[in-house]
C-alpha cells in the first residue's frame, strides 16, 4: 500500500496505531503525517533532534510533533479539565515551552498545572550504550557531578540549580525516558509537553496547541477566567500573523542558525529580516499584533524577540537587526514583560547557558558571550501606553 503513495510528501489520515517506520517512509502517529524519508535521515538512529532535521539543500526543516491530543471538555472527551491532573515538563531556554509557560501565568493556573523546569545543557540521554549518541534535556540531579559538553569540552556545567527540579512523578532521568515510560514510537524528544498524571501519558507535545488549551479549557480553575487570549473575533487576524510569523521569525531564527548552506541561509535571513520590519511597522501602529487586545499570537512573538539579542543574533547569525536598536519592540517587549507573572517566566542565565552550550557543533568550547543584558532593559517602563487599548 505505502508503495503506491505519492513519492514525496503526503498527508493522510491514520486512525489506528501505525509503527514508525515503513520501508522508506516515516509516520507520526497522532499527528497523522507521512513523509518520504531522505538518504540521510534513514542513515540516522531513531533518536534524534532537530539538528538531524535537514532538506537536502542544507536547509533546517522542521518535523511535525507527535502527540496531538486535547484537553477538552466535551462529554466523552479522554482528557477532561481538571485540577492537579495535568502536568507540564518544560525547558526555560525553550521559546515553544516558554509560549506555554506564559500562558499559564497569565491565565493564573500555576495551582492547577504542575510544572516540572529541565536543565539547561543537554547531555547524552543513554550515556552507557556507547552506539546511542543522542543528547538532550534532562532533570535536574543533586547527586551527580558537574559535566562537560556532550563532546567533553567546555563547562563545568551544574548538574542542578534551585529552579529546576528531578522528575518527581516518573522518576525520569531525563525527556528522553519520559517518552519512552509511555511508549513513543516517534523518537524526537521535545519540550513542552503536556502530560495527563492520571493516566500516565503524554497528552501533547505541540505548544501552538497546548497553549489554546490553558486559554479556553481551565476556565473553572484559572484565576483569570475572564482573559480571554483567542477571541472568536480575532480568530482570524490571529491565524493570519502567525502564518507568516511562524516561518519567519520563530521558525526563521532556527533556519537561520541550523542552515547548512550559505544558499539556505541567505533565504532564512531575508525572510527574517523583511518579517521583523513589518512587526515593527505594524507595532509602530498599534498596540498588539492584532490591534489593541494582547492575544496568543503576541505571546508567540514576544518569546522570539526576548532571545533575539542575546542569542540568535550571535549564535544563529541573525544580525541585521536587533530588538535593542528598535524603540517600538523594545517598549512592546518590556509591555509584556512587565505583566502579571511574565518576568517569573523568564531565566535568561538559563536561555544562554542552553542554546551556546548545548550544539557542540556550532560552539565546541561552549563559550558563553556576555551580551549587554538585554533582560535588564526590559525592566524600565514602556511607552505602549500611547495606544488605547486593555492591558491584562
Ligand atoms: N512543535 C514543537 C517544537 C518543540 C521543540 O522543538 N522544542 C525543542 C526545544 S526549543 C526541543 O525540545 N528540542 C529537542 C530536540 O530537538 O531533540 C512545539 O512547538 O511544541
Amino acid at each position: 500500500m505505502i508503495s503506491k503513495l505519492p513519492r514525496l510528501y503526503l498527508v493522510f489520515t491514520l486512525r489506528t496505531f501505525i509503527p514508525r517506520r515503513i520501508g522508506a517512509f516515516t509516520i507520526s502517529r497522532n499527528s497523522m503525517t507521512v513523509q518520504k524519508l531522505t538518504a540521510m535521515e534513514e542513515a540516522l538512529p531513531l533518536a534524534r533532534t532537530a539538528l538531524d532535521e535537514m532538506g537536502e539543500d542544507g536547509s533546517f526543516k522542521r518535523r511535525e510533533a507527535s502527540w496531538r491530543n486535547w484537553v477538552s471538555s466535551a462529554d466523552d472527551a479522554k482528557f477532561p479539565p481538571e485540577k492537579d491532573r495535568y502536568h507540564l515538563y518544560v525547558a526555560y531556554a525553550c521559546p515553544w515551552a516558554h509560549r506555554t509557560m506564559i500562558t499559564r501565568a497569565i491565565k493564573g493556573l500555576q495551582d492547577v498545572i504542575s510544572v516540572t523546569i529541565v536543565m539547561p545543557v543537554w547531555q547524552r540521554t543513554k550515556p552507557n550504550d556507547p552506539s546511542d549518541h543522542h543528547t538532550g534535556w534532562t532533570f535536574a540531579d543533586p547527586d551527580s557531578k558537574p559535566f562537560a559538553n556532550s563532546i567533553g569540552l567546555g563547562g563545568p556545567f551544574s548538574p542542578t540549580y534551585p529552579e529546576n527540579a528531578p522528575d518527581h512523578f516518573l522518576h525520569a532521568k531525563n525527556i528522553r525516558e519520559v517518552y519512552e515510560k509511555v511508549g513513543d514510537k516517534d523518537g524526537k524528544y521535545t519540550v513542552p509537553v503536556l502530560f495527563d498524571k492520571k493516566l500516565r501519558t503524554i497528552v501533547s507535545n505541540e505548544s501552538s496547541e497546548i497553549i489554546q488549551m490553558l486559554n479556553s479549557e481551565f476556565n473553572d480553575f484559572a484565576s483569570f477566567p475572564e482573559v480571554d487570549l483567542a477571541p472568536d473575533h480575532l480568530q482570524e487576524s490571529m491565524d493570519e500573523v502567525d502564518s507568516w510569523i511562524y516561518p519567519s521569525i520563530n521558525n526563521g531564527v532556527y533556519r537561520c542558525g541550523f542552515a547548512k548552506s550559505q544558499q539556505a541561509y541567505d533565504k532564512a535571513i531575508e525572510d527574517l529580516t523583511s518579517a521583523f520590519d513589518r512587526v515593527e511597522e505594524i507595532l509602530s501602529k498599534q498596540r498588539f499584533i492584532t490591534g489593541d487586545t494582547f492575544t496568543l499570537s503576541d505571546i508567540r512573538l514576544f518569546v522570539t524577540l526576548l532571545r533575539f539579542d542575546e542569542v540568535y543574533v550571535v549564535y544563529f547569525k541573525t544580525n541585521t537587526r536587533a530588538v535593542a536598536n528598535s524603540t517600538v519592540l523594545l517598549n512592546y517587549c518590556r509591555e509584556i514583560y512587565q505583566m502579571n507573572g511574565v518576568a517569573s517566566t523568564v531565566n535568561m542565565a538559563q536561555i544562554k547557558e542552553h542554546y551556546y552550550c548545548s550544539h557542540p557543533d556550532l560552539n565546541k568550547f561552549s563559550i558563553i558571550p556576555k551580551g549587554t543584558d538585554f533582560e535588564n532593559l526590559l525592566n524600565e517602563p514602556h511607552d505602549r501606553d500611547r495606544f488605547f487599548g486593555p492591558q491584562v
